[in-house]
């Protein structure tokens, strides 16, 4: 059987049900009663970026054999008690790639040059009464990355084409890396006019955007979240935005999704998406085969396709 830890697309869902015995662990009303009946059947949890395998399930789940995330970040899965267990983990890394740093750009293009609320400034018909302001240019500002990896690297390759001088910083430098290191990331927000978070959200990136980098980002600096949530001290960012210390922010993901702070429904500074970086029908398909594709891989003990541990 295979424990499905939240919903997460329809054509995954209905491959996995033509493979496997399938669980739906979020419509279980009882889940300690249904782990007593079914936690022996199952060896697969199918996780996203919203639920995936914490320590408490994996110890529930005697026969787990693997994890396989329908998302590239494995912050809901306990790595460590993985290995410990020897349950293979698989992620969808590669696939998603495009669109993540295609949004990120267009969250910078839209907080600066004011898309959503010239849109709706269309829409309300306040366009026949005037009074439009100017925005802000993006090409050429300096762009900062956090995280320089598959994503980081296609959002800086995407910025260079907007003649944007880049800079990043990461745990380690890259060598050969043509792009300014910055081992602080207050120095990196120092240095630059849009700070874009591309890392993993790990306990030590956990709040990496804190009241000091954000004092350091400063009132022409505009802030993009295309991780997770909890890299953002949320409550410092809104305060920002709210008293005007920073000057805009493109957010595609909250600490408590889907709560988002209603303070910033009013900031024409500020764009806010529903976690849909990797959100195409071309992508989520690719994702889902992905995640079949490992299972497939896994259960006829072929190599996995895309394996974490
Ligand atoms: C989600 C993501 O997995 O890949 C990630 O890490 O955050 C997304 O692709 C997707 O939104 C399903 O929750």
């Amino acid at each position: 059987g295979v424990l499905m830890a939240c919903p997460m697309n329809a054509y995954l869902e209905q491959e996995l049900e033509k493979r496997f015995r399938l669980f739906r662990f979020w419509q279980v009303p009882q889940k300690p009663q249904f782990l007593k009946e079914h936690a022996a059947s199952i060896r697969a949890v199918v996780g996203s970026s919203v639920a995936g395998a914490d320590a408490e399930l994996i110890e529930a789940l005697p026969r787990l054999e693997i994890v396989s995330s329908f998302s590239v970040g494995l912050d809901k899965i306990d790595l460590g008690k993985c290995r410990e267990k020897g349950i293979r983990v698989t992620n969808t890394p590669d696939v998603l790639t495009e669109d993540v740093a295609d949004l990120a750009i267009g969250l910078c293009l839209a907080v600066l040059r004011r898309i959503c609320a010239s849109d709706k400034y269309v829409r309300s018909g306040k366009w026949k009464k005037g009074d439009f302001r100017l925005t802000t240019k993006f090409t050429g500002k300096t762009v900062g990355i956090i995280g320089l990896g598959r994503i980081g690297t296609a959002i800086a390759k995407r910025a260079e084409a907007f003649n944007c001088p880049i800079s990043y910083n990461s745990r380690t430098e890259k060598p050969d890396c043509k792009y300014k290191y910055y081992p602080s990331v207050v120095e990196l927000a120092s240095n630059c006019h849009i700070l874009i978070v591309a890392c993993p959200l790990t306990p030590e990136t956990r709040h990496i955007i804190n009241r000091e980098v954000i004092d350091a980002l400063g009132p022409k600096g505009v802030l993009i979240n295309i991780g997770r949530g909890p890299h953002v001290d949320e409550p410092e960012l809104v305060s920002a935005l709210v008293e005007g210390r920073l000057g805009g922010a493109g957010l595609d993901v909250y600490e408590h999704e889907p709560e988002v702070p209603e303070e910033l429904f009013g900031l024409e500074n500020v764009v806010l998406l529903p976690h849909v970086g990797s959100g195409t029908v071309e992508t989520r398909n690719a994702m889902a085969d992905l995640v079949l594709g490992n299972l497939e891989a896994h259960f006829t003990n072929k190599p996995l396709l895309t394996p974490v541990v």
